[in-house]
């Protein structure tokens, strides 16, 4: 008879915080190049909105010709696209800058990617009709709470330049791999950004707003801004384009290993053009060699999965590498860029592991 313990351990998400959710995926454990809804990621900054779909219709308004209130219906008859998009939040990977900051700390699970299906927000801002001068659109989520900085009550609400907004693969979303929307993800109605760090994509869609300034929310103005130093706020930049990244998921970092041949594997991104190069070294950077990358991203923008064959017939401790290069010239750096909120982090990845 089989073992009724045999292969029963299962992947789970990894608790960061309770209230609200915050949780990461097992990334080192996710074969599948796509993420199931039960493995995805979680961050909320605030407790689950609660909405009833019953009477559920979406505002279009502001700097328009024509406000509108949409139901889901209506979206779901317009033309719709279906892109494959990875996920990251701006802090995964928080954890590992030096010196510590606060917030979240993340390890390197704060990612998860699938396929969205939705409408263009440009189909959508069309029928509407935007007026002369209008600047941003301005998307507002259900879920609201405290910040403890403000002393206030507020909603989770960003907003993106009309060029961002215009293009054609930002969409409202309303099913992630063929279902509709899981709650905790956005359902019923999600904006997707892609090749945007994952704040801009709005869980939860409440309202559309078609502004003819600069938007100043906590979310865009405090917070998802790069300060560069510790004590003062010069030089801040906006959170948006994901930096060009990797992570090693095969070996486990500390793993004792045999002799012999192992497979060195993982997945890198980016939010520019295309991953053109994974670089592996198991020298701690001393020499380097490209890995097998397998599915490349013409086309949409999930991650590349990388292999590499590893033959070792020393013992001792090694220390492997992951670097990626992207189209755009970019390659991930030796030291990452520290700033004060922790967003970001992309520097070489990097797993220990003995042989004996
Ligand atoms: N309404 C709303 N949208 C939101 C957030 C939120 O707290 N509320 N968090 C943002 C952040 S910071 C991230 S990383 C992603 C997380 O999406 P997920 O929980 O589906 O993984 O949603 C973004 N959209
Ligand atoms: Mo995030």
């Amino acid at each position: 008879m089989q073992n009724p313990y045999y292969n029963e351990a299962k992947a789970s998400l990894i608790i960061r915080k309770l209230q609200p959710e915050n949780k990461e995926a097992p990334i080192q454990f996710m074969e599948a190049p796509i993420t199931d809804h039960k493995l995805f990621y979680r961050r909320n900054h605030f407790s689950y909105p609660r909405l009833a779909q019953a009477n559920y219709w979406l505002p279009v308004n502001g700097h328009v010709r024509t406000p509108k209130l949409f139901s889901i219906d209506e979206l779901r008859k317009l033309p719709s696209r279906t892109i494959k998009v990875t996920m990251e939040c701006a802090g995964n990977k928080r954890r590992f800058f030096e010196p510590k900051v606060f917030g979240e700390q993340w390890e390197k699970g704060a990612i998860s990617q699938g396929y969205w299906k939705g409408v263009s927000l440009h189909t959508v801002l069309q029928q509407a009709g935007l007026k002369q001068g209008a600047k941003e659109v301005v998307f507002e989520g259900y879920d609201y709470g405290v910040r403890t900085d403000l002393d206030a009550v507020v909603s989770f609400v960003r907003s993106l330049p009309l060029k961002k907004a215009l293009h054609p693969d930002t969409i409202i979303a309303y099913e992630y791999n063929n279902q509709p929307i899981p709650f905790r993800h956005g359902f019923p109605l999600r904006l997707i950004v892609p090749q945007w760090y994952a704040m801009a994509s709005v869980k939860w869609l409440k309202q559309i707003t078609i502004i003819d300034q600069e938007f100043s929310g906590p979310f865009q103005t405090i917070d998802y801004m790069y300060y560069p130093n510790k004590e003062t706020n010069d030089n801040a930049q906006p959170v948006t384009i994901l930096n060009v990244n990797s992570i090693i998921q095969k070996p486990l970092h500390m793993e004792i290993l045999n002799t012999g041949i192992h497979p060195i594997k993982g997945i890198a991104w980016t939010g520019k053009g295309i991953i053109t190069k994974v670089e592996i070294s198991t020298d701690n950077g001393e020499t380097w060699s490209e890995a097998k990358i397998q599915n490349q991203t013409h086309g949409h923008y999930g991650w590349v999965t990388w292999e590499m064959n590893w033959k070792i017939t020393k013992k001792g401790e090694f220390t492997i590498l992951s670097r990626a290069s992207d189209s755009h010239g970019r390659v991930q750096p030796a030291t990452p860029l520290w700033n004060r909120k922790g967003y970001g982090y992309n520097a070489i990845d990097k797993v220990n592991i003995k042989i004996e």
